[in-house]
């Protein structure tokens, strides 16, 4: 009996060398250990011995028990440790290892555009008003101060939808909205889509962008006009920039002025970009008629205004350099990624 105890410890020893997980530790454990376990069926056995033979083997099997239980604990141990060591191991993060590039999507360079016109006129405490895309014959031209026999008016440069309805061919009827809707002082812009009978080519489209605005208070000058306008010049295109306003002609302002910048790609030495001359056009402005006060029931004595309007295609143009307008509807991804 005393022999078969030696023969599981060496056994158990062996086992025990061999195993590698705490599944296996644990199965050493049950099979010698267990209900019906080898040494348990030893000690079972036991009854049928001599007392002295009883006493001996009962303390050499307590011994053996303890032995076999001390080592699967250390094995248990070291399997748990190893197991944690080995997780540690899956799991490292290396610092070093080079990032995975995400591909982030860009903003349209005519979004980007307006957002920069944009901003540069709520800096100096402008509002942003928007409106609807189809309006009336009435906001779009008659209260415009635009003639029953203006050309603008004509069935080939205009969308008509009914007699009375048309798509916008400018942003200012959101700003006839706003005189009618509210009281001085106002200081709007209205950036948004406009609508023309244009065949396209290479600075025509049908449907093109606007950032119009509107300022009417008591004592609104020409040199407000002139101010904020520069000043937007020099914030959109550089401090260097400088404006020259020319005499021109628009149905709802008066007197009404083209403003060109100096040519922010040659400094006004004349380049491809300004086709030499050092100038390059920009916006229309002037003082808003009086006839188109009348619309928002102002008194034209008392109150004036200005105001001004700009494409934007034509500003993302120049700025970006791109030749021809219809680059920006086609949504080719090639053309819209260079504005990272
Ligand atoms: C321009 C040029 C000059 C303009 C006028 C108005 C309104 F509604 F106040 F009469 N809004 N925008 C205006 C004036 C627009 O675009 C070239």
């Amino acid at each position: 009996m005393q022999e078969q105890l030696n023969r599981i410890l060496e056994e158990a020893k062996a086992q025990m060398a061999k195993a590698k997980t705490q599944a296996e530790t644990d199965e050493i454990r049950v099979k010698l250990l267990g209900k019906k376990g080898e040494l348990t069926q030893i000690l079972r056995g036991m009854g049928k011995l001599s007392p002295e033979e009883r006493k001996e083997t009962g303390q050499m099997a307590n011994k053996v028990r303890s032995q076999i239980e001390g080592m699967l604990n250390d094995k248990f141990e070291a399997v748990k440790q190893a197991a944690k060591e080995a997780q540690f191991k899956i799991e490292k993060v290396d610092v070093t290892e080079p990032g995975v590039a995400r591909n982030l999507g860009v903003k349209h360079p005519l979004t980007r555009t307006m957002e920069e016109i944009s901003q540069v006129f709520m800096n100096m405490g402008f509002s942003i008003v928007e409106g609807p895309e189809v309006e009336t014959v009435y906001n779009n031209f008659d209260a415009l101060n635009a003639g029953p026999n203006h050309p603008a008016r004509d069935m080939t440069d205009t969308f008509y939808i009914t007699e009375d309805v048309l798509l916008r061919t400018q942003t200012s009827p959101v700003q006839v909205r706003t005189l009618l809707k509210q009281d001085p002082p106002i200081k709007v812009i209205s950036p948004g889509r406009c609508f023309r009978c244009d065949t396209p080519d290479a600075t025509h489209s049908p449907m093109f962008h606007q950032v119009e605005g509107l300022v009417v208070d008591e004592g609104i000058t020409m040199a407000d006009l002139k101010g904020t306008l520069d000043s937007f010049a020099k914030q959109l295109f550089g401090p260097d920039t400088k404006t020259k306003f020319r005499p021109h002609h628009f149905p709802f302002t008066e007197p009404s002025a083209e403003v060109d910048v100096s040519c922010f790609k040659c400094g006004g030495k004349g380049c491809r970009v300004c086709k030499g001359s050092g100038w390059i056009e920009i916006l229309g402005c002037g003082m808003v008629h009086p006839n188109v006060l009348k619309v928002g029931g102002l008194d034209t004595e008392k109150y004036t205004g200005f105001a001004f309007g700009m494409g934007v295609e034509r500003v993302a143009m120049l700025k970006y350099g791109v030749d021809d307008i219809r680059l920006f509807y086609e949504n080719d991804m090639r053309f819209i990624e260079q504005f990272k």
